[in-house]
């Protein structure tokens, strides 16, 4: 057994299925749809002696937990450790870990700021810089198209969105991914992440002063909220803290998986390419096919029951959001991956008032990207192994050799 710091240890639930496995494993973390499986089939909670905790990976409950924040709060950590027992890596999140009504004012500012009028000043922008990076992409026999593209186009055009006068790409990425394996136990993933925290925590920081931020991008938008207040100075570096800590491995993920299925998926590919516009719900299609978020948590914040099972006070509940995302009672043919499938309410942005509130950019970003592709790519291929990156959150790729024709 496995003891969390800070996460109170629970006994199984009477009748619910009680499962010896990790799912922390990197086995199962870079490949985990026999996992999400087994999970489903086994009940609408699972209980891992491992940690102790509760697992859930049917998309009802999942559903069900996320829309009630008042019985399944956030302000307790949206990971494994609950900060009411012990002290986060970093000062929580003003916007993720918190209820209303304080989530109600920081969730207002951010949306504003990404606003599909927001998000609409962006568009021809994505587009030109989509289309030359797939023009270069052409040129070569062969990219990766992890570095080369699903970090190398987020990298470049959110910072831009953001206002950052100074961009280090690496350590956007890593930032991202030290944010979302803090979400997990205290494994060798999480160590090896937080102990680039002393490179890279103050450059962030550094980046999400007023001084920093151009004057006409999303973050002189959420300094303006200070500038108007509704909110304070230092919640407006927080929520721009925000921005960098979500905005990044997100997308990069979300782009790497889309063409993972696409370049896996050729009859999907010839669909897209005979009607380009359907890039937005190839796009949905593909997160709800290979979501890019495997889990976020929620804390029982009282003595309650799911689907018949006793749920005690301080319990967490650990969400697959890519388990409901391929749940056979939700989604018929769930296993298949079909462009044409228009999978409204997926989960891989959640759901409820913590549903990703820049799905607008992350949208447009991939639109972009998909719709460059598919108007000036003929064929897609592999040209070797995609090889998946564990990350205690992300399901993403490491690196994927491919080539455009
Ligand atoms: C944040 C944040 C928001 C959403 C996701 C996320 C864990 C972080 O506010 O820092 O990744």
């Amino acid at each position: 057994m496995t003891l969390i710091e800070g996460h109170r240890p629970i006994e199984p639930p009477q009748g619910v299925s009680v499962w010896d496995i990790d799912p922390y494993d990197a086995a199962i973390l870079t490949d985990p749809t026999d996992y999400y499986q087994e999970l489903r089939a086994r009940g609408p909670l699972v209980y891992i002696p491992k940690y102790q905790f509760l697992c859930c990976g049917r998309y009802a409950e999942i559903k069900t937990i996320f829309n009630d924040w008042e019985r399944f709060v956030s302000s307790r950590g949206v990971g494994l450790q609950d900060f009411k027992l012990d002290k986060p890596w970093r000062p929580p999140s003003i916007i993720l870990e918190v209820d209303p009504p304080d989530h109600t004012k920081t969730r207002t500012v951010m949306a504003r700021a990404m606003s599909p009028r927001a998000v609409k000043q962006l568009k021809d922008y994505f587009q030109r810089t989509a289309d030359n990076l797939i023009d270069q992409l052409l040129l070569e026999d062969s990219f990766d198209a992890v570095a080369d593209l699903a970090e190398a186009f987020p990298t470049t055009v959110f910072p831009e969105a953001v206002g950052l006068r100074e961009v280090n790409r690496q350590h956007l990425i890593n930032y991202g991914a030290m944010v979302f394996n803090a979400l997990g136990p205290d494994n060798a993933l999480r160590q090896r992440s937080l102990a680039m925290g002393p490179d890279i925590v103050p450059w962030i920081t550094e980046q999400c002063s007023r001084e920093n931020l151009k004057p006409d991008g999303l973050g002189a938008t959420i300094y303006a909220s200070a500038d108007n207040g509704d909110i304070t100075e230092d919640e407006a570096g927080m929520l721009v803290r925000s921005l960098l800590s979500a905005g990044v491995d997100t997308t990069v993920t979300g782009i790497g998986n889309a063409l993972w299925a696409l370049a896996s998926h050729p009859e999907e590919f010839e669909k897209l390419k005979a009607d380009p516009s359907l890039a937005r719900p190839a796009f949905e299609e593909s997160l709800r096919y290979t979501s890019p978020i495997h889990t976020f948590c929620r804390t029982a914040n009282q003595d309650t029951s799911i689907s018949g099972a006793e749920i005690k006070e301080g319990t967490k509940l650990i969400c697959s959001l890519g388990a409901a995302n391929l749940d056979e009672d939700h989604w018929p043919n769930a296993d298949h991956f079909d462009i044409n499938r228009r999978p409204t309410g997926h989960l891989a942005l959640g759901t409820g008032i913590h549903g990703c509130v820049g799905q607008n950019i992350a949208r447009a970003e991939a639109e972009a990207i998909l719709t460059a592709i598919a108007l000036k790519v003929d064929k897609i291929q592999a040209r070797g192994d995609a090889i998946w990156r564990p990350n205690n959150s992300i399901h993403g790729l490491d690196r994927f050799p491919l080539s455009f024709t």
